[in-house]
């Protein structure tokens, strides 16, 4: 029986980071009521759903990616009440809540790992996988050895990311149960769906030395999230993403996922995660265009994205954030969110927030930066090793959003936040954005709309034009009532000819012309060619 995908091709997904959000009760930190009070800016833009990270209890090793009660919400974000509010108000306004779903570890202050790390015979032992000596010589994501040696029972337990993050064994099936009676209780609350964090690792294979995508995880998934009470749920995967993988977890004839990220593209610009590697929109394009064939192919979702709270803001890496910072974020939004899918917006990019610059070390938070500093220093120079935390970490699209222009910029009534502000936040705010004569914000909204009313633009078939022309993205949408063109120029001016020409729906430099013609630096435009 074909899958059922039809409401999820209507979703635009807004991505919060709690902590960076609003700030209700001028503690310096976001929190539920904070997003409650933006409900309607983010319906404005055009988002319908949103996928809040983590605000589980949670000692905030890793700012809440290390959960110690998944039933509770954690006080610095508000109460369950809160969390009740929002959810209400957000389907009050129509808007989805998709809840972040951290299975692969729990935080090693949550009770199962109390009670496991305290004797080899407490019933929650095997809850987690422990060895009396290391098995293997894996490193942890957020630096030095994945075992870490517990003194209570004389052994080491693994943790793929923290030390905080012990891995929960899932080969044990109380271990699935749990989670499944997690879900549970979320989906009872009334959430519409989940996103996995990094779902692939919760089957390992010691042997073969695989840390994720281990023989167990298809069957795994299935048995949690194939259930027939997670339906109308939907679900998307943070997993490897070969094509192979993809099929094997959302194809068609599987019972597992309804999506997954697809992250390949955003790592152009990088060689791993902290030096820069020279880029061309064009492998972005190349990239993108040969997922959405794939993806025709197979029908299957595609998740459509440039940012997110694990990466620094793709349009300083690969567009131009300086003297066309407007002109490059609107375009790399056009290039993408045009393209068949579901896109998600991470909170910051519609206003074309960039990365920053700090000199010093206080100014970062981020546990997976500040591991990779420690375990450098000394090796290379200072300098050199500010400026690749300061390329790489996370904590470039962690920084408090900035409402406004003033010192505290909207965020908080607070003297400081929890985190210091982007370092160009006095030009890079909303307030600014939108007093502009162009503005990202207005231009994301419109791009929105038009994807809102174009049933083709959810829906229609993709197929690129002039494929083996440089320096530009050009591509319809297509179905049988309707034809839109999408005409994307990148990095430098040229003249486009060959094309059907049509109405203008949405252009992000006023253009005049036709879909013929010369195109300015980031120029893009969108036609209608036929309804
Ligand atoms: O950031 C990455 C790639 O650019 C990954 O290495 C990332 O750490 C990985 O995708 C896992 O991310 C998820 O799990 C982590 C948490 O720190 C991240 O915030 C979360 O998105 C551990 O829970
Ligand atoms: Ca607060």
């Amino acid at each position: 029986m074909k899958k059922e995908f039809s409401d999820c091709y209507d979703l635009v997904v807004y991505q919060i980071y709690p902590r960076s959000f609003k700030d209700s009760n001028g503690d310096g930190i976001g929190d539920l009521l904070g997003v409650l009070s933006k409900l309607d800016y983010i319906k404005e833009l055009g988002a319908n759903a949103i996928w809040l990270c983590p605000v589980f209890k949670s000692p905030q090793c890793d700012n809440g990616y290390d959960v110690s009660d998944y039933r509770d919400i954690d006080p610095m974000y508000g109460t369950m009440e809160d969390f009740e509010r929002l959810l209400a108000a957000a389907h009050e306004k129509g808007i989805k809540i998709i809840m972040d779903f951290v299975a692969n570890h729990t935080s090693s202050e949550h009770e199962w790992f109390r009670q496991a790390r305290s004797s080899k015979t407490n019933p929650y032992h095997d809850y987690y996988y422990w060895a009396d000596t290391p098995l293997n010589d894996w490193r942890a994501e957020f630096g030095g050895s994945a075992w870490e040696f517990n003194a209570a029972t004389n052994e080491y337990y693994l943790h793929s990311f923290a030390v905080g993050q012990p891995d929960v064994n899932w080969t044990n099936p109380k271990v699935r149960d749990e989670f499944k009676e997690i879900i549970d209780f979320w989906v009872e609350k009334g959430v519409d769906g989940f996103r996995c964090d990094v779902l692939d690792h919760v089957s390992k294979d010691f042997e073969k030395d695989l840390r994720r995508n281990g023989p167990h995880l298809h069957e795994y998934i299935n048995e949690v999230f194939g259930r027939e009470n997670l339906k109308n749920i939907y679900t998307v995967g943070e997993a490897e993403t070969t094509e192979e993988s993809i099929l094997a977890t959302c194809g068609q004839d599987r019972n597992e996922l309804k999506s997954v990220f697809q992250f390949s593209h955003l790592a152009v610009g990088r060689i791993g995660r902290y030096t820069p590697a020279p880029h061309r929109l064009d492998d972005v394009k190349n990239i993108l265009t040969s997922w959405q064939d794939f993806t025709a192919k197979h029908d299957l979702l595609y998740v459509l994205l440039t940012d997110n709270h694990d990466r620094p803001w793709f349009n300083s890496r690969v567009g131009n954030d300086r003297e066309l910072r407007y002109e490059s974020a609107t375009n790399i939004a056009t290039t993408v969110f045009l393209l068949k899918g579901i896109p998600f917006i991470y909170e910051g990019q519609e206003i074309g927030a960039a990365n920053s610059v700090f000199s010093d070390l206080s100014a970062f938070n981020d546990v997976e930066c500040l591991g990779y500093y420690f375990e450098q220093k000394g090796k290379i120079l200072e300098d050199k090793l500010l400026e690749e935390i300061n390329f790489g970490s996370r904590d470039n699209t962690r920084r408090p959003f900035a409402w406004d222009g003033s010192a505290t910029h909207g965020f908080t009534t607070a003297s400081a936040p929890w985190l210091p502000y982007a370092s160009r936040s006095d030009e890079i705010n909303l307030e600014a954005d939108l007093k502009g004569k162009h503005s990202v914000w207005r231009y994301y909204r419109d791009l929105f709309a038009l994807r809102r009313d174009r049933e083709v633009l959810r829906r229609g078939e993709f197929r690129q034009l002039f494929p083996e022309r440089e320096n530009c993205f050009i591509y319809l949408r297509e179905n049988e009532n309707e034809k839109i063109l999408v005409v994307c120029n990148f990095e430098n001016e040229q003249t486009v000819e060959g094309l059907p020409e049509g109405k203008m729906l949405l252009s992000n430099l006023d253009r005049l012309g036709g879909a013929n013609g010369k195109y300015a630096p980031y120029e893009c435009a969108v036609y209608e060619i036929w309804k």
